[in-house]
């Protein structure tokens, strides 16, 4: 792909939206809207990089309540012809067919590699990469299960997302004291991963979420990114052809 003139590739993730209130959740939203306006004349593309929900979980005739704001925003940039793609998180692995069908918006449950420009991207949420982690991987694997997933939706909605509900919010905490700081280039799973990519393929971007960190770095003649989120940050990548930068969206809703 070669970006036209003037165009430019977005990137963010870690919206969590839902979370911690559904009055900060709004302000979030409304923020997050705002950002999309600013952005819809200059992208070529946009890419969510999981999280956007802190619970989502879709059954086969039911969504989650909620979100109207950014789903509708969604539906205008996509109805306006502007490319959207979004990949699941830990948060919201449980995408089907909504964003699909109804917002004509692709899903990608796992890392991407794509080229624009003559620069090759790396793009995935991040979790359950790189080394360590055995129990969330095994816990990723059970709930992504055709199966477990077809006897979850036996569960009524009302107490299938408010269970969900309930260990997302367990999770947020435990997180938020256990992995919030950066904990050492050796020793950050998916700087890991990346170095350990590099052995075999050559990327220039390698592009995650997930951390909660507003992070570039170098590795080699690659970059690393951590998109950061916006609970803490509002950050969000560009590429704009040439370089990769790490932005902040200033306005405040
Ligand atoms: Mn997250």
């Amino acid at each position: 792909m070669q970006l036209p003139q003037g165009k430019k590739i977005f990137f963010a993730s870690d919206f969590h939206l839902g979370i911690p209130d559904k009055a900060s959740s709004l302000l979030r939203e409304k923020r997050i809207c705002k950002w999309l306006d600013s952005i819809r004349d200059e992208a070529a593309k946009i890419y969510l990089v999981g999280d956007l929900f802190d619970v989502w979980f879709e059954y086969k005739n039911v969504v989650p309540k909620g979100y109207t704001r950014f789903l509708g925003k969604l539906a205008e940039l996509a109805d306006a012809g502007i490319p959207i793609e979004i990949f699941t998180g830990n948060h919201d692995l449980w995408m089907h067919n909504y964003f699909p069908e109804e917002l004509n918006i692709p899903v990608h449950f796992d890392s991407i590699t794509f080229e624009v420009n003559g620069k090759k991207f790396f793009v995935a949420h991040g979790d359950g990469l790189g080394p360590g982690d055995k129990k969330y991987k095994m816990l990723k694997s059970l709930m992504n299960s055709p199966l477990s997933q077809w006897l979850y939706r036996r569960i009524h909605p009302d107490t299938g997302v408010g269970i969900a509900n309930y260990f997302s919010r367990r999770g947020a905490k435990h997180q938020g004291t256990q992995d919030g700081a950066f904990k050492g280039e050796d020793r950050e799973w998916l700087i890991l991963f990346a170095k350990a990519y590099l052995q075999k393929e050559h990327i220039d971007y390698f592009v995650f979420g997930h951390r909660h960190l507003a992070l570039t770095l170098p590795i080699k003649d690659s970059l690393y990114v951590n998109l950061g989120d916006w609970i803490s940050y509002n950050t969000y990548g560009v590429f704009d052809g040439n370089n990769f930068s790490l932005k902040t969206f200033e306005a405040h809703a």
